[in-house]
């Protein structure tokens, strides 16, 4: 399946403290990302982007959701836009944006793959509340409304569907806050940290990753680019040192492309407009093909 890809552009910024994720599917594209992954021998089916009406100002709403006005029904229109390539027989790609879009592309794939897995390779947990988070910025809730520990308004985009936690595994995160380690605890959720990483290796976690999951058959992967090392991938919004090198980052990506129970992946939280000299959208590009089998020699 995963030689006939349909692409998709989300390129919102409501959910981020900084505006600027709304440019990163067209920084990627820019790349030539579709075009290499045409010389591959693939099969490709351009969506394009999703039209979203981002704002450039941060407004604080009482719920804590901020920008909520907008953010909510943008999201819940992702969700029938994320529907639409899922019709298609086909590997749905998505570039984003900020992570709060996994909710509703999340929510697609809940409803299309009942009991679905989920990967999710992050700096941070994605998983406060509106209660918990110290931001109020909705891309460090996704997780947490994902498993309906949210407000209802948040839980329900997209359906009343939800992620089991036993079915969720966390790779290279190392940015938790409080209410979010309670979280992680309380649900036990499986996670591999940094020192993981360095303790198994890269060919482990994957390994591992995939046993934990053994037991379903559909499993989606969420790659956020704050997973690398600020340093190595500056193009992003709340950059965290300590992160997966490039090296680790396209084996990692690779290792799970080859994994047919994966059936569709997204790269998110790319912002341009932070950069050095479009970086990290040349190093996205060179992940997503990686994930899709380019050759590392
Ligand atoms: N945990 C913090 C920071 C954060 C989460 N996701 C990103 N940043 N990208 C929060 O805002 O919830
Ligand atoms: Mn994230
Ligand atoms: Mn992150």
């Amino acid at each position: 399946m995963k030689d006939n890809i349909s692409v998709l552009g989300i390129p919102i910024d409501l959910g981020a403290s900084t505006i600027g994720t709304r440019l990163g599917p067209d920084s990627i594209r820019l790349t030539g990302l579709l075009e290499e992954l045409l010389d591959m021998g693939l099969d490709i089916y351009d969506f394009g982007n999703i039209d979203i009406k981002n704002s450039n100002k941060k407004i604080k709403f009482p719920s804590n959701m901020t920008n909520e006005d907008r953010l909510l029904p943008s999201l819940s229109h992702i969700n029938e836009e994320v529907e639409k390539i899922y019709q298609r027989q086909s590997f749905p790609l998505i570039l984003g944006g900020d992570h709060s879009l996994v909710l509703p592309s999340f929510k697609a794939f809940l409803k299309k793959y009942k009991n679905p897995g989920l990967i999710y390779i992050d700096a941070h947990a994605d998983i406060n509340t509106e209660k918990s988070s110290p931001t109020g910025n909705v891309h460090g809730m996704p997780v947490a409304a994902l498993m309906g520990l949210c407000s209802n308004k948040l839980n329900n985009i997209g359906g009343s569907y939800k992620l089991n936690p036993q079915n969720l595994v966390y790779i290279a995160i190392r940015d938790i806050d409080k209410g979010e380690e309670l979280i992680i605890k309380e649900k036990n959720i499986k996670y591999f940290s940094m020192a993981d990483v360095y303790k198994y290796g890269i060919e482990e976690i994957v390994r591992k990753s995939m046993v934990y999951l053994g037991n379903l058959s559909s499993i989606y992967l969420s790659f956020d680019i704050d997973s690398m090392d600020c340093d190595i991938a500056p193009g992003t919004g709340v950059p965290v040192r300590g992160g997966l090198n490039y090296n680790q980052a396209r084996l990692i990506l690779s290792l799970f492309g080859k994994e047919e129970k994966i059936k569709g992946f997204e790269l998110v939280e790319v912002n341009p407009s932070l950069d050095d000299k479009n970086k990290t959208s040349e190093i996205a590009k060179e992940l997503i093909l990686a994930f899709f089998g380019k050759s590392f020699i």
